[in-house]
């Protein structure tokens, strides 16, 4: 299985890939103000990627629920000089975190390869975008906006739904002419989801996978784990390791995170065990 991002190509077929969290907001959920300043948020990804982080996934808006869209120029401001300080020295592939065109264009430009989209293409100019310069793309399922999708999320089937909307989403993207190779689906763990909802769509990655692209997922401090553990945002890293190990077991190709370290370490060990569930492959070492 391919993901192709501008120039580089991904074998996700027995690797999944981390991608680490650089949050330049003074807002965001679990880590809101402490990489906003430049300087901190080039230390904060230069670490993650030494942790082993493939990609980072850089935003400049906090999508938390009842936040509220940051303006283009804001967005660019606070994304521009650490595109900038990463460009060309990280060996990382960069990944911007914007629903806006106008900001991705700019960051694609500034070097970014992939845009994480979690509006699914809702700009208008996104799919022609992405399309023109070759870059990967995240399709997210949201319901709702950031504003309003935690009041009273219901679903039939969230497992279905969720990937019946993203088989949608898809298809858009082909007739705007972004090839299936660059193509990522994530189920927006959080995005318009109740407890039940999210422990279902990791439980049942599998409706997902079957669409034929790799799945992203983050689960990374999300409100279903502090819900299940009672335990605020900052106690959340174990639980969000084994939701992160379920779901690479699920089927699960790129997982997104703020604990890098710790997240490669799950994740070599989950993708170890679908592949023994898979194929019958062997962990290298005979070592007990
Ligand atoms: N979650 C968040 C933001 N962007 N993108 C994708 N594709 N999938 C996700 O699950 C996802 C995402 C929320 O996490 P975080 O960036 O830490 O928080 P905030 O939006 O408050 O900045």
């Amino acid at each position: 299985m391919l993901w192709r991002c501008r120039d580089r190509v991904f074998d996700l077929t027995g690797r999944t890939l981390v991608m680490g969290i650089v949050n330049i907001t003074p807002d965001s959920f679990s880590d809101g103000g402490r990489f906003f300043a430049p300087e901190a948020a080039l230390a904060h990804a230069r670490r993650l990627v030494a942790e082993g982080a493939d990609l980072l996934d850089l935003g400049a808006e906090s999508t938390r629920p009842g936040s509220q869209p940051v303006p283009d120029d804001e967005q660019w401001r606070r994304l521009a000089p650490v595109l900038a300080g990463l460009a060309g020295e990280t060996p990382a592939c960069l990944s911007v975190d914007t629903a806006s065109a106008a900001v991705a264009e700019r960051a694609l430009a500034a070097g970014a390869q992939i845009v994480n989209d979690v509006t699914a293409l809702g700009d208008p100019g996104m799919a022609g975008l992405v399309a023109g310069r070759g870059a990967g793309l995240v399709l997210m399922h949201m319901r709702g906006t950031p504003a309003d999708m935690q009041h009273d999320p219901r679903y039939q089937d969230a497992a279905s739904e969720v990937a019946a909307r993203l088989a949608e989403r898809l298809e858009a993207a082909r007739a705007a002419g972004i090839a299936d190779e660059r193509v990522a689906l994530d189920p927006g763990i959080g995005f318009g989801k109740a407890v039940r909802h999210s422990l279902e769509l990791v439980a049942r990655l599998e409706a997902l996978a079957a669409l034929g692209r790799p799945v992203l997922i983050g689960v990374s401090r999300k409100s279903f784990i502090g819900q299940v553990l009672d335990l605020p945002v900052g106690e959340r890293l174990e639980g969000s390791l084994a939701a992160t190990a379920v779901a690479v077991f699920n089927g699960a190709r790129i997982v997104r995170t703020h604990a890098v370290a710790a997240t490669v370490r799950a994740v070599r060990v989950a993708e170890a065990l679908r592949g023994a569930r898979d194929h019958g492959d062997r962990v290298k070492s005979p070592s007990p």
